[in-house]
């Protein structure tokens, strides 16, 4: 062991700078793209950078990510995780114009500014293989992609009433109205009238669908997936009008009500995110297939034009909105009960027939702004949209100063004619191009695909490359993506299925969904001000400390809250570590000390696997505490630095070569195993409370929960503890053998 680290403090600066320099030059992440056995292809969801810099968020969610990248390097895989930067889109735009740049201008800053701080945490990604959609190397593949679409008949251009938002100048996906609101902005979303792009991902709804049940995803994902395709079994039935031949089509859910209808409900009145219910009667009348009863027709705000009919059966007396709608314009209630055999009636009788209907939509791909992927089509006077030929791509996207939206329904690309004025590629007469460009997400619907192929330049992926590294082993990424994103992505997937030129359905074989950090108890915003930057911390307290703070702080799906005092408490956990990779170590020890590592290691191998980060960081302390109490073997410290490893990368590093004297990087050492007989337990856990209330625990051998002493000793290196006791004078111990401890401080 080297004399030269005793005294000193552990000096995260230059340790981290230097093991960054080592990991780079020796390409320590670099996938073997050619060797693609044993794979694991780690994926975290690319940020927009739509800022200086990331932000903590980033931060605890990335480095999740990472930790199980690590884990998995040291368990023989060899893993593939890139990283790059969703640089299309509204997003990117906005901070332009806010800044007063050009886009490319601030994102030339911004993005480098994002690839240093990922470096500067520590994350073993393969900087080799990186994607930037806003790249005219990526984006032509993307306009491929949209070619492909259309030869299809799946991307295809109609009139629609679109959802525009008056702040933001665009227009809006569903998906991106929050009850009648700009998901942006706020802004309240009004409908226009425009010639739309879209994808008709409605023809794979019920692949989409079946899908879910083949996939390892985090519950609440798939919960919302198959909510958002919103698949139900129905009936349309038909009404003839009273004072004509005309015939009224309902879509229902719930035929077996048909004896209870009151009356029917158009959408002319609909109106997106309105409370209150409206209508006006129109005068019309319907007469009900069952009974002859006459029905009145009203005009409502509450049913939606472009699901099911358009048209419902108004039923108070079973539906809470119809009862509702009733009460206020005095509409009978008839109160029967439903009746089944309806279902077999009016199929027979063919009133009605039976029908299953999804609540999505098809997905409108075209955005009326300039910051995006060009539109690859070309519309011609003589042969209507014809597709630009593939090898005239890339369609590079001008630059041009009026890039501001106008809202006028056209994109600033319009504005242009040196762009749009073409000739067509089939007759070769006078054409136009589209103004418009595409939505970001088409952008990140195929981006896992791009990464192992960078570099290529004539495919957008290489067959042999997809085949051996796709899909996607894991994925990390926000809850907030479940219904876009993801969906999109599927459905790309599976569209370059069926074109044969991949060989799976579903991208991402598991996805988890990481949960969201506060700061001291509140959400993180600028007009809160406790908006935390990463620099910030990593420059004071070194990227480890701060790594191994966020995977502390609570479960990886959680809303771990980030506190000052919690990463000051975390950092001197790390010196304490350091004190004790110093420390001399002896050749043989208690052999409880053996047992113990064989336990930690066997909770720290279980609790990565379920990304349980906090209860395996617990684990580790309470090894170190017994490692502080009986000291070290050498082997007892080489497993705490490995167990370490993917948390704190670089001291791990450190440690490993130059005090454990290894010649090769720790993150292509083995995992270490453990040994069954040893790891059997009897266990207690001691509940430690602060002022009565329950702050952390402990989980110890049954004969020592007994022990008073022990037990306020341990309990008061925990650093959840520490940072409570940090500075103040403890009155009482209470303490209740193998059940509870409770520290009371003075005020
Ligand atoms: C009569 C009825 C009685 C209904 C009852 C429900 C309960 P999902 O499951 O979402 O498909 N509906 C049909 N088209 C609609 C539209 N365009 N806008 C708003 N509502 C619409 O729900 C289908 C049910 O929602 C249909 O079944 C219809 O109301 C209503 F006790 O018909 B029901
Ligand atoms: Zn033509």
């Amino acid at each position: 062991m080297s004399d030269k680290y005793k005294n000193t403090d552990y000096d995260h600066k230059s340790v981290e700078k230097k093991w960054q320099e080592v990991w780079n030059k020796e390409g320590t992440y670099r996938a073997e793209i050619s060797k693609a056995i044993n794979k694991h292809y780690n994926l975290f969801m690319f940020p927009y950078p739509s800022a200086e810099g990331l932000h903590a968020g980033h931060a605890f969610s990335s480095t999740g990510s990472d930790v199980y990248g690590r884990y998995m390097r040291m368990n023989a895989k060899n893993v593939f995780q890139p990283m790059g930067y969703d640089s299309f889109g509204i997003h990117p735009e906005n901070y332009a114009l806010k800044t007063g740049e050009h886009p490319t201008t601030m994102l030339g800053r911004t993005i480098k500014h994002y690839e240093n701080q990922f470096r500067s945490l520590g994350h073993g990604y393969d900087w080799s293989k990186t994607v930037t959609t806003s790249d005219p190397d990526y984006y032509r593949w993307t306009q491929w992609l949209f070619i492909k679409m259309f030869e299809k008949g799946l991307a295809y251009k109609k009139k629609a009433e679109v959802n525009f938002c008056p702040s933001c100048k665009t227009v809006l996906a569903d998906e991106q109205v929050i009850s009648g609101l700009c998901e942006r902005c706020d802004s309240e979303v009004v409908k226009k009238e425009l010639e739309q792009w879209f994808f008709k991902i409605t023809d794979y709804a019920e692949r989409l669908l079946n899908g879910l049940n083949e996939i390892d995803w985090s519950q609440r994902v798939v919960k919302a997936q198959r909510e958002w395709i919103g698949k139900s079994g129905g009936m349309i039935i038909k009404f003839k009008k009273e004072d004509s031949d005309g015939e009224i089509e309902v879509f229902t859910t719930r035929p077996d009500t048909l004896n209870a209808v009151t009356f029917l409900a158009t959408s002319r009145m609909y109106e997106e995110g309105s409370k209150e219910k409206e209508g006006k009667f129109t005068g019309g009348y319907a007469i009900s297939p069952l009974d002859g009863r006459k029905i009145p027709i009203w005009d409502v705000n509450y049913v939606a034009p472009g699901y099911g009919t358009g048209i419902i059966m108004g039923v108070p007396a079973h539906d809470e909105r119809d009862m509702e709608f009733a009460k206020k314009y005095q509409i009978d209630i008839i109160q029967k009960e439903p009746d089944e055999s309806l279902w077999q009636e009016l199929e027979k009788q063919k009133i009605g027939r039976k029908q299953t209907n999804y609540h999505l939509r098809d997905w409108l791909v075209s955005r009326q702004r300039y910051w995006g992927t060009p539109i690859p089509m070309i519309s011609c006077p003589k042969c209507g949209w014809v597709s630009m030929p593939e090898e005239d791509l890339p369609l590079v996207l001008p630059t041009i100063s009026d890039y501001k939206p106008e809202g006028t329904g056209r994109g600033p690309l319009a504005n242009h004619p040196e762009y749009y004025k073409t000739k067509c590629p089939k007759c070769g007469g006078d054409a136009e191009r589209e103004t418009d460009v595409m939505d970001t997400f088409v952008d990140s619907s195929w981006y896992f695909l791009r990464y192992p192929s960078v570099g290529l330049n004539d495919v957008p992926f290489n067959g042999e490359i997809t085949k051996n590294w796709l899909p996607v082993d894991l994925y990390f990424g926000g809850a907030e993506h479940s219904v876009l994103h993801l969906m999109y992505a599927r459905f790309v997937t599976m569209v370059l299925y069926d074109l044969k030129l991949t060989h799976f359905e579903e991208p991402f074989k598991k996805f988890f969904a990481h949960g969201l950090m506060i700061k001291d108890g509140a959400k993180m915003s600028k007009s809160r001000g406790n908006v935390v930057n990463p620099d910030e911390y990593i420059s004071k307290y070194g990227a480890d400390t701060l790594r191994l703070y966020l995977m502390f702080m609570g479960p990886m799906d959680g809303y771990p809250d980030f506190r000052d005092t919690g990463i000051e408490a975390m950092q001197r956990f790390v010196f304490r570590l350091w004190r004790l990779f110093n420390s001399k170590t002896e050749e043989n020890n208690d052999p409880k000390v053996d047992i113990k590592m064989h336990q930690t290691i066997k909770k720290v191998t279980e609790d990565i696997e379920q990304y349980h980060y906090n209860t395996a960081i617990s684990a580790v302390m309470e090894y170190v505490n017994m490692l502080y109490e009986y000291k070290p073997t050498r082997k007892n410290l080489e497993v705490l630095a490995l167990l370490l490893a993917p948390f704190t990368p670089h001291l791990c590093e450190e440690v490993w070569n130059n005090i454990l004297g290894n010649k090769e990087s720790i993150h292509l050492a083995s995992w270490p195993k453990y040994d069954p007989k040893l790891t059997q337990e009897n266990k207690t856990v001691i509940i430690i409370q602060i002022n009565g209330k329950v702050r952390s625990q402990l989980e110890v051998e049954a004969k020592l929960g007994q022990n008073k002493e022990e037990i306020e000793k341990l309990a008061s290196s925990d650093p959840k503890i520490e940072e409570y006791l940090h500075g103040k004078d403890i009155q009482n111990l209470i303490f209740v053998p193998g059940k509870i401890i409770n520290f009371v401080l003075n005020a």
